[in-house]
């Protein structure tokens, strides 16, 4: 593999770690523990992962150590996020300190891998080209969902040929919904295989009292900032454009919203608002262009918007098409592709109800039809698909258009519209990143040594210098509560969306009206890897507003 400077001068780079994990580790236990909801029902499904108490590593004189060698299995599982290699490291150096002769195998392209056999042995050459390094290309990701008991069965075969005790699945709050599910099975057939969970996504939305924050948020944060950054220099500088900049997150803001305190853009929507207030899309247009107004007025004919991923689904109306659409479509999709391109618009305006087909024929044409595109497996739309910031632009010019006749605008409106999630997905680990995710493998690793399953790995107090973090384990059952999905009642992780009692939420409405009309935008910049502490170490905006409450440094 040819190499970039920057990539040799960061594979040296040694993650910190907390105190907790250096030496011997003393594992501390604390009181049994209850589901976040749904107590009853939780622990009737999880007879024997159910209660167990949170997890502490206490620094201990020694090395730990293992009589025999541990072998361990790794997973990653859905989107990529910034340091999942870094994740695999800490395990890989953790099994190996605690015996020299310890295996890790990677499963190739997510759980897939174990259903299907398919693994590699990763060696200490191979995890050496890949430390601090972006992407999950070490082994490859995916999405195919670990639930039935045939896979769980076939997934043994394979593991109990390796000799494996402990499977680590790296994944967002679906995926470790389902590790806690093998981790139950396992431990019901008395399989001898341990599962641990390690939570991920860019998207920020596994998070709780215990986990902090999901791996990857801050790197794909940060890039979107220096990009969003960049764009708004640029629109400052040439004052012509408006840029409509949708960032990913497929269901929660947080990303939206961390990338607004980066950067301070004129406008930033967030998901969780529009549908608390129950905001319509045409309140959201008169939002935005509201601000395009009062910034005409001083003259300033740029700015910024930034839109979330998820946010169609968000606005109660377009929530409620999409759900006819879907029924719709899984019900009359052969007739549906029968019907000619050129009709297939009046053929949904034909069949929807009153309402819903009102809303729909008032779409823009590329929208109602990316509608109408594409279901995921589960047939529900995929939201990325939808280019909510081309919708946006082009319903803003008309609204403006509409002004302009009734003589209540006279200022100049020109858009150009970006997405941005894959640019950040891969990126190089921030230093947040590489050490969190260092630590959440190394933890693990002494999760399993400790002989525990069905836990999450842990690493918490990280706006703290590295050393004072703390690290530990929680039950994952302990996050669970019971959610409809595909019409059945089933235990999951709860989601965490945006809070809009939380403190990074408050801080954004406190400051949005100055950031809408004054041209009040920070400049992040790219990522640091190497400098001073509080230019390459700060971790995201929003944790140091969640435990802090205010931002140390911008
Ligand atoms: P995870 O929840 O699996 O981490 O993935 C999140 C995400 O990056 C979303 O932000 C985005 O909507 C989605 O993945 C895109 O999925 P895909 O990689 O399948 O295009």
């Amino acid at each position: 593999m040819t190499k970039s400077a920057l990539q040799i001068a960061r594979a040296a780079y040694e993650p910190k770690m907390p105190e907790g994990l250096s030496g011997n580790v003393t594992i501390e236990e604390g009181a049994a523990t209850e589901s976040v909801r749904d107590q009853q029902e939780i622990q009737k499904l999880f007879p024997h992962t159910y209660g167990m108490p949170i997890v502490q590593f206490t620094q201990t004189p020694g090395t730990p150590g293992m009589a025999e060698p541990l072998n361990v299995g790794v997973i990653l599982s859905g989107g990529q996020a910034p340091g999942g290699h870094n994740v695999i490291a800490g395990i890989f150096d953790g099994i190996k300190r605690l015996h020299a002769d310890s295996r890790l195998y990677g499963f190739i392209l997510g759980p897939a891998g174990l259903i299907n056999h398919e693994y590699k042995e990763l060696t200490g050459e191979i995890m050496d080209e890949y430390r601090n390094t972006g992407g999950f290309d070490i082994i490859g990701s995916g999405r195919t969902k670990l639930e039935t008991t045939a896979q769980f069965d076939k997934g043994l075969g394979i593991l109990k040929q390796l000799n494996i005790k402990a499977v680590v699945i790296i994944g967002g709050d679906d995926s470790n919904t389902n590790a806690c599910v093998l981790a139950e099975y396992y431990a019901s057939i008395n399989a001898g295989v341990q599962v641990i969970g390690c939570p991920k996504t860019i998207d920020g939305d596994l998070k709780n009292e215990q986990i902090e924050t999901s791996f990857g948020f801050d790197t794909a944060c940060k890039v979107y900032s220096e990009l969003i950054g960049n764009i708004q220099r640029d629109c400052n500088s040439a004052r012509k454009y408006w840029h409509f900049i949708k960032v990913m997150g497929r269901s929660a803001s947080h990303i939206a919203l961390e990338c607004a305190l980066q950067t301070h853009p004129n406008v930033c929507i967030v998901s969780e608002e529009v549908a608390a207030k129950e905001l319509s899309l045409d309140d959201i247009i008169d939002q935005i262009a509201t601000v395009i107004v009062q910034r005409a007025e001083k003259g300033l004919n740029f700015g910024t918007v930034i839109i979330p991923e998820g946010l169609i689904e968000f606005i109660p109306a377009m929530k409620k098409l999409i759900g006819e659409l879907n029924d719709f479509l899984a019900h009359n999709q052969e007739e549906f592709d029968l019907v000619r391109r050129s009709g297939k618009r009046d053929y949904i305006i034909s069949k929807l109800s009153h309402k819903n087909s009102a809303i729909y024929a008032s779409l823009p044409e590329t929208v109602a039809r990316q509608l109408t595109l594409d279901r995921d497996p589960h047939g529900n739309v995929q939201v990325s698909l939808i280019e909510t910031e081309k919708l946006l632009a082009e319903m803003v010019k008309n609204r403006l258009d509409q002004w302009t006749k009734e003589g209540k605008y006279n200022g100049k409106f020109a858009s150009i519209t970006h997405f941005f999630g894959y640019e950040g997905r891969c990126a190089a680990p921030s230093n947040y990143d590489a050490d969190y995710c260092y630590s959440l493998g190394y933890t693990a690793s002494m999760l399993i040594a400790g002989g525990k399953t069905g836990y999450m790995s842990s690493v918490r107090n990280t706006t703290a210098p590295a050393a004072a973090w703390i690290a530990g384990g929680v039950p994952i059952t302990m996050m669970m509560n019971m959610e409809r999905r595909q019409g059945e009642m089933k235990p999951v992780i709860q989601k965490a969306l945006v809070e809009l009692e939380g403190a990074p939420f408050r801080y954004f409405e406190s400051q949005r009206e100055k950031w809408a009309v004054d041209t009040d935008y920070v400049y992040p910049g790219p990522i640091q890897y190497f400098g001073p502490t509080e230019v390459c170490d700060q971790p995201s905006k929003t944790l140091q507003l969640e435990q802090k409450g205010k931002i140390e440094i911008q």
